[in-house]
């Protein structure tokens, strides 16, 4: 996955016209697209499969299950052409186990969610989460934009594993905080899919991510 805006799309719309529309719009703009249930059960799976001849895809299907079918949805996602996969941890280290294996370690690990929910169940278990990533041989973690000082806490749980971290926008997080926390790549959908110029709206956030990095 390229390291450049250091942003990832959340293709979270429902319609393969509407995929396409945004994807070429920004698609100079952002670093990867992670595409979620809606679009996956809108458009069919093949829209995998077609997004990743443009970009990487991280498929985000929140795998919360027992190993063995932890990794049959796995297999089944890379063999579509994700590049990377997204699981939840809560499942226990054999069910994120079965993912990192099946994935090649190409897995990002749900901590702290990043909506109000988020503190009730998964926030005080999230450094947990976060060392069990890590041991688990995953790729990085999905953090909070909503909350950057849990960003900078999970950062020094995980070293140097990568930190994806959505919120950023229509949840009210910011770009630059959520960066000079310590997160690798910021995910936004609405402020960019559900702007009237998704390519200016992209544009916007790769300068406030390339600014916070000065
Ligand atoms: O709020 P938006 O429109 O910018 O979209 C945010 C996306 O990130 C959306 O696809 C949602 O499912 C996802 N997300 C969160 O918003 N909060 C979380 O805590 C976790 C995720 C997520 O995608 O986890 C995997 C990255």
């Amino acid at each position: 996955m390229q390291k450049s805006s250091r942003i990832i799309l959340a293709l979270d719309v429902t319609s393969r016209s509407d995929a396409r529309r945004v994807v070429e719009a920004v698609r100079d703009h952002v670093d990867a697209i992670k595409v979620n249930w809606p679009l996956i059960l809108a458009a069919g799976p093949e829209i995998v499969r077609e997004l990743s001849k443009v970009k990487d895809v991280i498929c985000d299907m929140k795998i919360a299950d027992i190993p063995n079918t932890n990794r049959l949805i796995v297999e089944q996602a890379m063999a579509l052409g994700a590049s990377a996969v997204i699981c939840h941890g809560f499942t226990g280290d054999d069910s994120v186990k079965a993912c990192v294996d099946a994935a090649k370690g190409q897995v990002f690990v749900v901590t702290e969610m990043s909506h109000p929910g988020g503190r009730q169940f998964t926030a005080p278990v999230a450094d947990r989460l976060a060392a069990l990533a890590k041991a688990a041989g995953a790729r990085g973690i999905v953090a909070p934009a909503t909350r950057p000082e849990r960003i900078a806490d999970l950062r020094r749980i995980i070293g140097d594993m990568e930190i994806i971290s959505p919120g950023v926008g229509a949840q009210g997080g910011r770009a630059s905080d959520a960066i000079r926390a310590g997160a690798d790549y910021i995910i936004v959908g609405r402020a960019i899919y559900e702007s009237p110029d998704p390519k200016s709206a992209a544009e916007k956030l790769a300068a406030e991510v390339k600014d916070s990095l000065r």
